[in-house]
């Protein structure tokens, strides 16, 4: 049986109050593709506006988070941070929602797209900013693209932005000789299990995109499908993950109505990623949390044999928040079926381990419409 009842009646939100929505972002920025991919498939039609260095002040004015993508809608209420983002959009939507309906496959869903969001990150960034033909380029896009109004010459522009992506997101974030093995190790098993799971079928829960696939999109496309160095090893190794990013860029709602698999599983192949959230993410997310409860800026985190050393997110620790939540709000009958599917990975014990979390990230819940904050704990300097 199909998870949900509703594919066969795929409503596109041609009209309505969403048509005509602005989506600011950057043609190489990981969060932008992933929701300009939901907003392509589900078809709203939209305008995209590229950052200025302009832009982005005024992005961060209405939305209280200087970061990307923003959505600006037609009623004049601007929105940050994808997965809230997504999460309301498709909450709008009359036709087969990306987020699944069936509880299971919800949670695990949305647990998937929290790793592949945040543990992609890193081997993202350092894949762009750590190998040098990948900076150079990245480093003069951004320079021509989003800091085309910084009151400077290129050349300028090009350094500032190349040394201070390599500041914040590899000196400052852990990413050194010891721990770039096992960052790029991150990458290449993700890209093993995608690869199994793509020569399967189209994409991660069956027929049509769901929320995992919207997650895994957003450092598949904008980082590991684009820069040089990763996508080399990409095309070499994972053809079939190519081969679903464009899939992915050029579905559509309406014309996708195929089944999901059944409700209350997720297939069998999801188990190595479901693996690593257990073995790696979620250590991770509770060592970040435990730093931040302990008012510390900084952590060391050791996994698989190697030692990070990194800096308190808070962001994050509202994702664990969050995922605990959603853990704590399902009924009886889904917990059960959810344990027998994470039995042995160690996701479940290690998503419980802390009680009463309260990161204070968006202590109003008005998120993804205005959150005053900062996403670092510590003094993380730009
Ligand atoms: N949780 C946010 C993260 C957004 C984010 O970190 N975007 C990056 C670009 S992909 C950014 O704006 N970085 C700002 C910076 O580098 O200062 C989301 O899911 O949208």
């Amino acid at each position: 049986m199909p998870a949900d009842d509703t594919e066969k009646t795929p409503i596109p939100l041609t009209g309505g109050p969403l048509a005509g929505l602005k989506l600011y972002g950057l043609d190489l920025s990981y969060f932008t593709g992933k929701v300009e991919a939901y907003i392509r498939y589900t078809e709203i039609p939209h305008q995209r506006i590229e950052l200025s260095l302009k832009r982005m002040r005024e992005v961060a004015r209405r939305t209280g988070l200087a970061q990307m993508p923003a959505i600006e809608l037609p009623n004049g209420r601007w929105m940050s941070d994808s997965t809230p983002m997504i999460e309301w959009l498709d909450a709008q939507r009359e036709g087969p929602r990306v987020i699944p309906s069936d509880p299971v496959q919800h949670f695990l869903s949305a647990l998937v797209e929290d790793y592949a969001d945040e543990w992609l990150w890193r081997p993202a960034l350092h894949y762009r900013w750590s190998y040098p033909l990948d900076a150079r380029l990245m480093g003069h896009r951004i320079a021509t693209e989003m800091l085309h109004d910084a009151p400077a010459p290129l050349w300028l522009r090009r350094l500032f932005i190349t040394r201070r992506q390599k500041r914040v997101y590899l000196k400052h974030d852990g990413v050194t000789r010891k721990t770039i093995p096992h960052i790029e190790s991150i990458y290449r098993r993700n890209l093993v299990a995608l690869n199994a799971i793509f020569a399967a079928r189209p994409f991660l829960l069956g027929a049509r995109p769901t929320l995992a696939d919207f997650g895994f999109f957003a450092s598949m496309f904008r980082h590991f499908g684009l820069d040089p160095t990763p996508a080399r090893i990409m095309r070499d190794e994972a053809p079939h993950v190519y081969e679903w990013l464009a899939r992915m860029w050029n579905a559509k709602a309406s014309k996708l109505s195929g089944p999901l698999v059944a409700a209350g599983t997720v297939p069998d192949d999801w188990q190595p990623i479901l693996a690593d959230i257990g073995a790696s993410y979620l250590p991770y997310l509770n060592a970040n949390a435990r730093a931040f409860l302990k008012g510390n800026t900084h952590f060391n985190f050791e996994t698989e044999g190697t030692t990070y050393h990194l800096p308190v997110h808070l962001y994050r620790v509202w994702c664990l928040e969050r995922l605990q939540a959603r853990w704590h709000a399902l009924a009886p009958d889904a917990q059960i079926r959810i344990r027998e599917i994470l039995k042995g990975t160690g996701c479940l014990e290690a998503l419980t381990t802390i009680a009463n979390l309260w990161s204070g990230f968006d202590p109003d819940q008005r998120s993804p419409f205005f959150v005053a904050g900062h996403i670092w704990s510590g003094h993380q300097s730009k």
